[in-house]
């Protein structure tokens, strides 16, 4: 089997061999769905997985716009069309100095799975630019995005490719690239999602992927007769998942001990209460400001510089920043620290060597493919009131989030329970995602 592994990541290494974090996503995915693949006949012999790392379409653009200086900037635009068999292409758009199309295409090929276990109709794309958003005015922001979509119009469409929002991608900037959109091919549909309430939005879309995964780790507790309530939970980020993953921890009575962005960590002894968590996110959404701003507020809290947050002693742990965030190191102390339950909100946070620390613990672990999923899942939703033209309350949308994190949590039992009875989260999304995704790929012959 490793020979079977091996052979199969030589080939993609070949092909990709400057792609790091690309490799890496393929790899993890590999090493649980190959095993699989030799035990089934209809998938073996078939290169099923060697189509599925090559992305169906690779576009990448030129972006320039002009700074409130009147300096021209040139960036680079990407559109990562990785797998449509099941739907139409789905996934967010990063704007983020770091972004290049390694990044890009690990966090498509991981898009592609994910929206397969949502159990919605969704194909798998990312996109995004290196522009950085930091320290820009409302209209460099504004004019960044129209140029963006300037030329992202002619590829994406309600029923082709649906982008929405991912690292430095929010509300706002869903608007600007809505309004171009809409301007330039004179329709108004759902080409977007993560739009605004009153012009086709849906309601918890925002709160989404953060409520969703405190919901799958609930689930995951639950598992083992075990609850929030009374838990202590360290949280990386500061960004749209970290702040509605502290809400749904809050509301649950677990008390939440840090937050970080990437100039390092504030940890909350007392604990991030409604109240400070409510100050956060007017500092963060609305003056944009950095998270060790939040001392000068509460000084009891403390700032620790230029470090993540997983030193905390904690009963539960939701990286929710970006990925490689957490490392084999990171993972021992956790573990070692009686962390029980590890649940993903940002896209491959953890290492490799860091899930095999969890994996080898024995500690509820889920991948971000699997607890992340809700974000994706309530944007599907978005596209289906779109197209009914019709609006859901919000606790219909939230019933029908938990309904579906559920559901995923149900997959990975199904393929991930080991013979002792561990439920192996990671190898059970990984099938789960791919069967549903290799079926329709057999079924449509080779396109
Ligand atoms: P935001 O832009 O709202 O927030 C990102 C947060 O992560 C900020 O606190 C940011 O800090 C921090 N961060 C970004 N890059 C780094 C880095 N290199 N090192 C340390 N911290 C960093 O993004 P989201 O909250 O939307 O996304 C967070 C994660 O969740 C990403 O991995 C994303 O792919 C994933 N995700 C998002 C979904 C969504 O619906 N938004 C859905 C599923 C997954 P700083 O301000 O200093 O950059
Ligand atoms: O990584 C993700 O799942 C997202 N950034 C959300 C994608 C989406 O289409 O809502």
């Amino acid at each position: 089997m490793k020979n079977n592994i091996e052979a199969f990541m030589d080939l993609v290494k070949q092909r990709n061999g400057n792609e790091p974090e690309f490799l890496q996503a393929v790899e993890e995915v590999a090493e649980t769905v190959i095993p699989y693949i030799v035990e089934h006949d209809i998938y073996y012999g078939k290169n099923i997985l060697l189509r599925m790392v090559e992305p169906e379409r690779v576009i990448s653009f030129r972006v320039c716009w002009v700074d409130d200086e009147g300096e021209i900037q040139v960036n680079r635009g990407y559109r990562i069309q990785m797998n449509s068999a099941i739907g139409p292409y789905k996934g967010g758009l990063r704007f983020h100095p770091t972004v290049n199309q390694s990044i890009l295409k690990f966090l498509a090929f991981e898009q592609v799975f994910k929206n397969s276990l949502t159990t919605l109709p969704m194909g798998g794309g990312k996109g995004g630019s290196d522009f950085d958003p930091k320290g820009k005015s409302d209209n460099e922001i504004m004019r960044f995005c129209h140029a963006f979509m300037g030329e992202l119009f002619r590829h994406i469409g309600a029923n082709t490719d649906i982008p929405a929002g991912d690292i430095g991608v929010g509300a706002r900037e869903i608007g600007f690239l809505f309004g171009m959109y809409k301007k330039l091919r004179n329709e108004f549909t759902g080409v977007l999602t993560g739009k605004g309430l009153s012009w086709g939005g849906s309601l918890i879309r925002p709160e989404a992927t953060g409520y969703g995964t405190v919901y799958f780790a609930q689930n995951m507790l639950e598992v083992k007769g075990d609850s929030f309530e009374g838990k202590e939970v360290v949280i990386s980020g500061s960004g749209n998942v970290a702040q509605y993953a502290a809400e749904k921890s809050l509301q649950l009575g677990a008390k939440v001990l840090t937050l970080s962005d990437s100039s390092g960590y504030i940890y909350d002894e007392e604990g991030i209460d409604a109240d400070k968590l409510k100050f956060v996110m007017h500092l963060k959404n609305e003056k944009r400001g950095r998270i060790s701003e939040y001392i000068d507020q509460y000084p009891k809290a403390k700032f620790v510089k230029g470090e993540t947050p997983w030193r905390v002693k904690c009963d539960i742990a939701l990286p929710c920043a970006t990925q490689n965030e957490l490392n084999e190191e990171d993972a021992k102390t956790l573990v070692d620290n009686g962390c029980i339950c590890v649940s993903e909100g940002a896209n491959m946070p953890s290492t490799m060597e860091a899930v095999h620390v969890f994996h080898d613990a024995k500690i509820l672990f889920a991948p971000g493919k699997a607890s992340n999923a809700g974000g994706v899942a309530t944007s599907g939703l978005e596209m289906t009131q779109n197209s009914l033209r019709y609006k859901w309350t919000r606790s219909e949308v939230d019933n029908k989030l938990k309904e579906i994190m559920s559901d995923i949590h149900q997959s990975c039992i199904e393929y991930g329970t080991e013979e002792d009875g561990y439920i192996d989260y990671v190898k059970g999304a990984n099938i789960a995602g791919f069967v549903k995704v290799a079926d329709a790929m057999l079924a449509q012959g080779i396109v």
